[in-house]
């Protein structure tokens, strides 16, 4: 049990920081899903390749919040949760 406690304080004090590991996270996500032909329109197919491509120029620059937002924007779309 208190190895347990330890453990769960470990991962909320990585839980900010922990924003650069999602957008690759969600990147590797939409990657998926858009490998498994979506049955999305010409015009939903480019909005996501667009907000993916957005994402990952926001991750490389820092800016992890946007790129999880720009990246759920492409999600959305998908279908993924
Ligand atoms: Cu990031």
């Amino acid at each position: 049990m208190r190895q347990f406690l330890v453990a769960a304080v470990a991962l909320l004090a990585l839980a900010g920081p922990a924003f650069a590991f999602h957008c690759p996270r969600d990147m590797a996500a939409i990657d998926a899903a858009l490998a498994q032909n979506p049955s999305l329109t010409t015009e939903q197919m480019a909005e996501v390749k667009k907000l993916r491509a957005e994402g990952e120029q926001l991750h490389n620059s820092g800016k992890h919040q946007e790129s999880v937002d720009t990246l759920a924007k492409a999600m959305e779309i998908l279908g993924i949760n």
